[in-house]
């Protein structure tokens, strides 16, 4: 076994120029170097060959589709794949003396890169009321505990379960299946924080959630737009995708505030061109936007093809599919054209003559696909920018066709089939007499917490349990100081992870930690070896098959515990008095059958679940299933059973004279809230994550250097102030008055209640702050220390949440 570092790494920031392409031979040096740090060469080796092969491991990374069979690479994995795989198999360990050492008031103040390097996670561990360790307690015991604490409760919905896009369907079945038997909607994820405005703007306009392409499509578009994500880095083997779409003669325009390495040159390590050659030019243009820009494009995009119509009538706008598919089309057109070109040219930064450009391009193009992720979900007004991008592909029918529609880029590896699996606080109707003929109970009807409505409703003490499925809500949240504050106010958190997290030393008075397998492990349950099941980015459901050995004899799956969690809870459980209801026998699940051998919940899953008849049969097929899609079908599941043109209003964003907006996003070498070093090479940041992006201009203006210290100052409403301390400025090519960070360091300064509206998603990429020069933050500090202090609300942040890890010295 490998030691762990036990100090922090030293921070020493280098700064070099942002790298002009993504992926090439050196990629897969780096992946390398990682694996070897974290495991040993052979089970690095036997991991990386059978990731995302047919029967092998879905890689635990993001979303992105698989190549037909037959048409995977040998290494069917990215460099960043690679390290996120190679991090869970790590070979360090995180045991009960580990917690003897480490009081949890000093892994509180440990960074989010350090608590991850410590090693996985060994046995189950309670933090018990007032005490500052961990100590180890019996599965038997935990799950005892966890049980008593949920049948005590004075209503079910003072509980809350959160999951995380890594669950596999399995599991997401079971644990919504528990919460729902137990009595509760309050079926929070990683989701809200994600693609919540894509699912909830699709929905409404096409009658799905999900996106209408699949990989081919992607290979024969004529134009692709990706609009606010970073591919090189997130999904990396996109690239291979968007690679493809060129050879046959695709376009590709990319709109981001930031010249990302991978929008520019891809060199495939695949390929011989890519080894030695110069590589393939991703982005045919680049649309340098401002932040929160993008709506106003697509209306100016779309007011400029309504005017070509107009002069060309019938060559344009696709009027069959019009006609015939969607409703609202007059509303929309009124609207569009009375769009302003000055306010389109303030919002985007971007010159009428680039617009008409890509206009020009569309008119050339008769397959078009857009591409988005969090660049576009993450903003106040994320909701009608989806809905303005599908006005957009619904003038030209570029919807249920071949090589055309829409592709949300999802994140984690199984976050869409969570969903899919019933992992949301409004499930539909539907869903829900499904669950009651197979199961025989009615479930509850009434909506549960999402995850910013979680957090109030924790704050304000009406949630007394947490449990998570995979994660790290602490960090993953906004608003660190409430969040941590809302953790702190439960009687009782258990998280089931495979790693340290932030979540297990922020936690309720009691915490539970329940260390589970990993998705590259092998699952042995009684009736033999088991496979789990996922959903990526275009539907496509197949198969993963953990093969290394597990990190330790003490790890239960995901599935057991949920499983003996729900038994414990349900079948055993006291009679909940709140409302006299006893839970005892209400419902009839199978859970110790569901324990021993997933294909029974795979069965139940396909009596319940839409596009599941005969899953356990079709899921082992090379390839698996791929789930229809209503909108490839020409069927819209809307009210009016059309596709719906809508109607967008805008206002430019309030932000004053020598203020940012600041977007938090994802560097190079993290996986979310776990960062796997402290270097970003594609943006030429060495060293530190502290950096604030800053285009050099505004720099001048605001009177900042180089290198210079500065906090980051939220600015929303007066009652709190939300600080993010000791940033080192880096002048950046970002467009005026747009800055960007990394998360989840900057988490502090998302306000909880700055969401995109009809969502509530965080609008994490929207964050208005001022940078406050170091001297300035000391004399800032130094006058309230001389003013009598008033006694505070427990809701505000007594101190600035991110001094402690990681955070350099003034
Ligand atoms: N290696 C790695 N892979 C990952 C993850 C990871 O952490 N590490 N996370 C996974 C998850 S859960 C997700 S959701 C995805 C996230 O994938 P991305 O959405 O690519 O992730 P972000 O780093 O948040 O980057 C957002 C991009 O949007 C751009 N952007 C910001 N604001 C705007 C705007 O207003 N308009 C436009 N047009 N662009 C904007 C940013 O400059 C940046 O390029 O990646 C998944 N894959
Ligand atoms: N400011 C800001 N905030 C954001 C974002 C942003 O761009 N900016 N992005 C948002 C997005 S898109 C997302 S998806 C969320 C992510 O939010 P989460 O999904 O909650 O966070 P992760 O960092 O992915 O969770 C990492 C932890 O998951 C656990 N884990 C890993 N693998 C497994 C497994 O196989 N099983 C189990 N049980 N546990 C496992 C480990 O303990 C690890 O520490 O964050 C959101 N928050
Ligand atoms: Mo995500």
């Amino acid at each position: 076994m490998k030691k762990p570092p036990s100090e922090e790494p030293e921070e020493r920031l280098t700064v070099t120029p942002p790298k002009t392409w993504a992926a090439g031979v050196p990629a897969v040096g780096h992946a390398l170097a990682y694996s070897l740090d974290e495991t040993s060469v052979r089970r690095a080796g036997t991991t990386l060959l059978i990731v995302n092969q047919v029967h092998g491991i879905d890689c635990p990374g993001c979303a992105w589709a698989d190549p037909a069979p037959g048409h995977r690479h040998r290494n069917e994995y990215c460099e960043n794949g690679a390290k996120h795989i190679n991090d869970e198999a790590t070979s360090r360990r995180v045991t009960a003396d580990f917690f003897r050492r480490h009081p949890v008031s000093e892994l509180g103040r440990r960074s989010d890169l350090w608590l991850n390097q410590q090693g996985r996670l060994t046995e189950p561990m309670v933090k018990r009321p007032d005490a500052d360790h961990y100590e180890p307690i019996s599965w038997h015991d935990a799950l005892g505990l966890l049980a008593e604490e949920l049948t005590s409760l004075d209503t079910p919905d003072e509980a809350v379960f959160y999951t995380s896009g890594r669950a596999g369907n399995e599991a997401a079945f079971v644990l919504q299946l528990f919460a729902r038997a137990f009595g509760t909607n309050n079926l929070p994820d990683c989701s809200n924080m994600c693609h919540e405005s894509s699912g909830f703007a699709l929905h409404e306009t096409l009658g799905t959630g999900k996106g209408t392409v699949g990989l081919e499509d992607l290979h024969h578009a004529d134009l692709i737009l990706l609009v606010g994500q970073n591919p090189g880095t997130n999904h990396p083997r996109q690239l291979s995708a968007l690679e493809q779409a060129k050879l046959n003669g695709g376009r590709i325009i990319a709109v981001n505030p930031l010249p990302e390495a991978g929008l520019l040159r891809f060199r495939n390590p695949q390929k011989p061109r890519g080894v030695i050659g110069p590589g393939t030019q991703i982005a045919d243009r680049f649309l340098q936007i401002r932040s929160g820009g993008d709506l106003a494009l697509f209306q100016g995009l779309n007011r400029l093809l309504l005017e070509a119509e107009d002069a060309r009538p019938g060559t344009v706008l696709d009027h069959d599919f019009i006609r015939s598919s969607t409703s609202g089309f007059d509303e929309f057109s009124a609207h569009v054209r009375t769009v302003d070109w000055d306010d389109v040219l303030t919002a985007t930064g971007l010159s009428r003559r680039e617009i008409e450009e890509v206009r020009d391009d569309v008119l050339r193009s008769e397959r078009i696909i857009v591409c988005w992720a969090m660049g576009v979900t993450q903003h106040r007004h994320a909701v009608p920018t989806i809905r303005e991008i599908v006005n957009f592909l619904m003038l030209r029918g570029n919807l249920g066709r071949a090589g055309a529609g829409a592709c949300p880029v999802r994140g984690h590896s199984n976050v869409q089939g969570d969903r899919t699996m019933g992992i949301w606080e409004q499930m539909p109707d539907t869903f829900l007499d499904a669950l009651q003929r197979e199961f025989g109970f009615d479930p509850p009807r009434a909506h549960g917490l999402d995850s910013v409505n979680a957090i109030r409703a924790m704050h304000e003490g009406r949630i007394k349990v947490f449990l998570a499925l995979a994660g790290n809500f602490v960090r993953a949240a906004p608003d660190s100081a409430v969040t941590e504050e809302a953790m702190r106010r439960c009687r009782l958190t258990a998280h089931i992870s495979t790693k340290l997290n932030r979540s297990h030393t922020v936690c309720g008075r009691t915490a539970l930690i329940l260390p589970t397998l990993g998705r590259t492990e092998r699952d042995i349950q009684s009736a033999g070896e088991q496979f789990v099941t996922v959903e990526n980015s275009m539907s496509e459901v197949h198969t993963s098959n953990g093969r290394l050995k597990p990190a330790s004899k003490l790890l239960l799956s995901e599935v057991a515990i949920l499983c003996r969690l729900a038994r414990r809870t349900l079948d055993e459980g006291r009679t909940l008095d709140g409302e006299g209801r006893t839970l005892d026998g209400e419902a009839d699940i199978p859970w110790d059958r569901f324990e021993a051998d997933y294909g029974a919940i795979r069965q139940c899953i396909s009596h319940v679940v839409p596009g599941f008849h005969d899953f356990n049969r079709r899921v082992v097929r090379p390839g698996g299933i791929r789930l229809p899609n209503p909108v490839n079908e020409g069927v819209f599941a809307t009210p009016a059973g059309k596709a719906l043109f809508t109607r967008n209003g805008w206002a430019a964003p309030d932000v004053p004279e020598g203020h940012l907006v600041l977007q938090t996003l994802r560097s190079h070498d993290q996986w979310n809230t776990v960062p796997y070093t402290d270097d970003d090479r594609y943006r030429g940041i060495h060293g530190s994550r502290r950096v604030v992006l800053v285009n050099p201009e505004d720099l001048a203006e605001l009177g900042l250097a180089e290198g210079q210290s500065v906090d980051l100052v939220g600015v929303w409403d007066d009652t709190v102030e939300r600080r993010a301390s000791a940033f080192t400025v880096v002048p950046y090519p970002t467009p005026r008055g747009c800055a960007a960070a990394y998360f989840p360091e900057t988490q502090v300064l998302v306000p909880l209640d700055s969401v995109a509206e009809s969502s509530n998603q965080p609008a994490s990429k929207a964050i208005v702050v001022t940078l406050e020069q170091a001297e300035q933050a000391e004399q800032a500090e130094q006058a309230e220390q001389a003013e009598p202090t008033e006694p505070t609300e427990p809701t505000e942040p007594t101190e600035p949440a991110d001094t402690g890890p990681g955070a350099a010295p003034r």
